[in-house]
Formats: structure tokens, C-alpha cells, sequence
């Protein structure tokens, strides 16, 4: 595929569409890729030469597989259980697993791809996977959840393993999954191993994972502000979502003198003016993780707070439309659009670091872009969680445990270490200052120079 000599990198994502066509997450996350590394691919006749985009593309393996569970009530169900082992140039397979009634093919595949990129930067030894289930976890009992994650292990386990491929948690699956999850793959194959991530503290699980996508998130925002001679102090945050991300992006921010005024779940946001103390954050994390209630709930304990419900129907999302200085998406892709990104501008906001994955859309990217806002995207800013997940294989493969302080500061110097790697990136081909290109291009070129070292596989 070359045209006078220069890759083109255009035909090859036109293949990629006309072959999946109705995969529109995946192709948003390919075509941002591919913008970023243009110019990779002109530098480096030897990746287009070896079909290093059109590899990187299709999945060393899809696994899809049938779910079936039984309901308190004695009726069966059946899922769709999914894994996508996408890439492993650099290391086994890595990368979460969601459990949402939206799970398809396409946003799996998203992710999966997004993460190959994210684990290079990371500078721990991972490739890139991602998997799960149009399950929903909300409103069943704890029996249920066990049962259907012992379904689902029942047939994972056959693909998975501490060298292979080691899944870890993502939207809907916690502690309490991951602990199910063990169990049943424990029982099946007889071996107490770091075939899942973000175990508890008393069977193998690491300090400080449950904390590491925030923190590693705020960690990031504090690079890109440290650039400007700027801190969180006393800087007013957006934060969305109330989940796993959310509620540690919120302590860190805390930590640090930032002031965090609105939270959010898939049915609405709050707007607490007057600022999320680290009491009233206890209470969501109450709220969230022990009732699994709603986050409209905090409204009626602090009724300063004004509750919005969100209507998916809206062309803009209202908690983006706040006076604030810096925006944390921390739910899920696409929940900062054009329309939002323009409010966001119009409010002051200066930074956006994505604890969430993909959580702009492209008009909203291109707008971060054009305005030159400190903008760390996903695969870069939120790649605490997962590097954490690596430092947990590194310990249980050592058997040892690592102390609160040496996690987090190992996780300190990863986020100070992926920062720098963007930064140079993005120097050293011509666009300074972007993250976007920055973060594509490092992740990039350490996974495309390991293809070419392992030959045509
Ligand atoms: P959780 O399940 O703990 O929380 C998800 C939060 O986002 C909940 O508040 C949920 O609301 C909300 N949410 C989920 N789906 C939607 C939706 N379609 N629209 C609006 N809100 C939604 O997940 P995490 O906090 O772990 O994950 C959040 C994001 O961070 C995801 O994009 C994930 O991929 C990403 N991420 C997670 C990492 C991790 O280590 N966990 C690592 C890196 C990235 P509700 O309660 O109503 O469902
Ligand atoms: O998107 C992600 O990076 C995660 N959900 C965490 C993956 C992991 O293996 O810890």
C-alpha cells in the first residue's frame, strides 16, 4: 500500500471500515490511532513495509461464548461472554473486564485496542486484551452475581492464565467479582496463581490497586499542570461518574487541595457548590460500594446539592456546564461531546485528564486540541489502573507484598514516566504540547518495533 513511495495510511483504515463497518467504537478509537501515527508511518518505511497497521488492527484471538445462569426466582438466563486478545508483542494479555448491558464486540474491541497502546506506556512488560458481558450487575443479589461469574469463569478459564492473558475489573466488575471469578478458576484448575488483577488485600491483591486509576489520573493532571508552573490547589474540578474511578480521583484531587463539585451515575449528576468534603466522599463511597445505591441519594443527605437527572435525549450533557478549572470524566466513551467540550471552554476549564476510557468524542477532541487546554487522554492518563495491575502480577509472581508507600511510589513515577513519554513524542513529530499524538505515537512505536523483532506471527 504505497502511493509515490509514502505509506497511506487512509487506505488502510478505509479496509478496516469496509470490513467491520458497523463497529463505530472501534473505528473512532482506529482513526485517532491512525491521525496520530501518519507520520510515523512516513518516517519508518519498514512498519508499512511488514503491514505493521493492518496487523495491529485484527485481534490475535476473539473468544465468544455462551453465559447461561440461573435467577434467585429458578429462571434461567443466557449472556454473551466475550474476550478479545488483542495484541502480545510486549507481554500477555492485559486488560479488564465490564459487565454492562451495552457490551458488544465493537466497544470490546475499542478497548482491547486502546489498551495495547496504554500497557506499552505504562513501561511494564503487558499486552493488550479486554473482555466481558452484556450482564447487568445492577439490581441483582449477591447470589446471582456469583452465579453468573462462575458461569462465565467456567468457560474463560479455558483461555486465560498467569503467562497468558490476566483479566482484571472495568465497569461493573470490582472487588466482589474478581473475588468470584478466583474462586471458581481456582477450583477448576487446581492452582493458586495472578490470573486476575484487583484481588483483595488477604489473597494476593495489591495496596493501593483499588485506588490507582484516580490517583494515577490526578497524578497525570499534576504533570501537565507542573508544565505551566501550576497545582490543584484550590482549583475547582468536574468530576463524572461515581464508581471506582470517580471516588479516588475525588480523594486525590482532596489530598491535594483541589475542590471537587459534582459526581454522576448513568441517572443523573450532583452539583454540591459548596464543595465534596473527604465526610461527604466516605458517604458516596458507602452510598456506591456497600448499598449499591443511586447518586441522586446524596442530594437527599445534603440537600444543598442540586440533583440533576440526566435524559439521554439531550444534545449536551448539563455536568459539563459548571464554572470549574479542570474536568475528570470518570463514567464512560463518548460522555463529553462537542456541544460539551464548547461548554467546558466557555467555563474556564484549562484541563481535561480522562480517567474514563475514550470519553470524548472526536469534535471534542479536536476542539481540546485547537485550544491548546491541557488534554491527557485516556490511554495515557488513566493508565495508573492498569499499571498497578502489573506491579500486583510482579508481586504475586515474587510472593511478596509490597508496602502502601512503595506501590504508590512506583505508581508516582510510571504517571511521571508515561507524562515524559508523551511529551517527547509529541516534540519529537512535530506537534508539541499534544498529548494526543504524544501518547498514540510512544505506545505505538514500542509495540510496532517488538512486532518487527518477533517476525511475520
Ligand atoms: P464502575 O462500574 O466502578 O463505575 C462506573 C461509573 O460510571 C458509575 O458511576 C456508572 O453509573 C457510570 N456509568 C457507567 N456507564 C455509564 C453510561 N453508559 N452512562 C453514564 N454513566 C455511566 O467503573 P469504573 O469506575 O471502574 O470505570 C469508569 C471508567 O474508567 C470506564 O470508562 C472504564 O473503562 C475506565 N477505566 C477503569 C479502570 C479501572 O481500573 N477500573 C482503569 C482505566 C480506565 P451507574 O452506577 O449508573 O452504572
Ligand atoms: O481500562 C483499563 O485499563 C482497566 N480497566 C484496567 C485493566 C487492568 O488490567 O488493570
Amino acid at each position: 500500500m504505497t502511493m509515490h513511495g509514502v505509506y497511506n495510511t487512509k487506505d488502510v483504515y478505509e479496509k478496516v471500515v469496509s470490513r467491520d463497518p458497523g463497529e463505530k467504537e472501534f473505528l473512532q478509537a482506529v482513526h485517532e490511532v491512525f491521525e496520530s501515527v501518519k507520520v510515523v508511518m512516513e518516517r519508518n518505511p519498514e512498519y508499512g513495509k511488514s503491514r505493521i497497521l493492518e496487523r495491529i488492527v485484527e485481534p490475535e484471538r476473539v473468544i465468544i461464548f455462551r453465559v447461561p445462569w440461573m435467577d434467585d426466582r429458578g429462571d434461567v438466563h443466557v449472556n454473551r461472554g466475550f474476550r478479545i486478545q488483542m495484541n502480545s508483542a510486549i507481554g500477555p494479555y492485559k486488560g479488564g473486564l465490564r459487565f454492562h448491558p451495552s457490551v458488544n464486540l465493537s466497544i470490546l474491541k475499542f478497548l482491547a485496542f486502546e489498551q495495547v497502546f496504554k500497557n506499552a506506556l505504562t513501561t511494564l512488560p503487558m499486552g493488550g486484551g479486554k473482555g466481558g458481558s452484556d450482564f447487568d450487575p445492577k439490581g441483582k443479589s449477591d447470589a446471582e452475581v456469583m452465579r453468573f461469574c462462575q458461569s462465565f469463569m467456567l468457560e474463560l478459564q479455558k483461555y486465560i492464565g498467569a503467562d497468558t492473558d490476566v483479566p482484571a475489573g472495568d465497569i461493573g466488575v470490582g472487588g466482589r467479582e474478581i473475588g468470584y471469578m478466583f474462586g471458581i478458576y481456582k477450583k477448576v484448575r487446581t492452582e493458586f496463581t495472578g490470573v486476575l488483577t484487583g484481588k483483595s488485600l488477604n489473597w494476593g491483591g495489591s495496596l493501593i490497586r483499588p485506588e490507582a486509576t484516580g490517583y494515577g489520573s490526578v497524578y497525570f493532571a499534576s504533570e501537565m499542570l507542573a508544565t505551566q508552573n501550576k497545582t490543584l490547589e484550590g482549583k475547582t474540578c468536574l468530576v463524572s461518574g461515581s464508581g471506582n474511578v470517580a471516588q479516588y480521583t475525588a480523594q486525590k484531587i482532596l489530598e491535594l487541595g483541589g475542590k471537587v463539585v459534582t459526581l454522576s451515575d448513568s441517572s443523573g449528576y450532583i452539583y454540591d457548590e459548596s464543595g465534596i468534603t473527604p465526610e461527604k466522599l466516605k458517604y458516596v463511597m458507602m452510598l456506591k460500594n456497600v448499598k449499591r445505591g443511586r447518586i441522586s441519594e446524596y442530594a437527599d443527605k445534603y440537600p444543598k446539592a442540586v440533583y440533576t437527572p440526566l435524559d439521554g435525549a439531550m444534545d449536551h450533557n448539563p455536568l459539563w456546564d459548571h464554572k470549574a478549572d479542570c474536568a475528570f470524566p470518570s463514567a464512560t466513551q463518548n460522555e463529553i461531546n462537542g456541544k460539551d467540550a464548547i461548554n467546558l471552554l466557555k467555563n474556564g476549564v484549562y484541563l481535561v485528564s480522562e480517567g474514563a476510557n475514550m470519553p470524548t468524542t472526536p469534535d471534542g477532541v479536536d476542539l481540546f486540541i485547537d485550544k491548546k487546554i491541557l488534554y491527557g487522554p485516556g490511554k495515557a492518563a488513566n493508565a495508573g489502573g492498569v499499571s498497578v495491575s502489573g506491579l500486583e502480577m510482579t508481586q504475586n509472581s515474587m510472593r511478596l507484598k509490597w508496602s502502601r508507600e512503595e506501590v504508590d511510589t512506583k505508581l508516582k513515577q510510571i504517571m511521571k514516566s508515561i507524562h515524559k513519554s508523551c511529551v517527547e513524542a509529541a516534540q519529537e513529530y512535530g506537534t508539541p504540547g499534544n498529548y494526543v499524538n504524544g501518547a498514540n505515537i510512544a505506545g505505538f512505536v514500542k509495540v510496532a518495533n517488538a512486532m518487527l523483532d518477533q517476525g511475520l506471527v
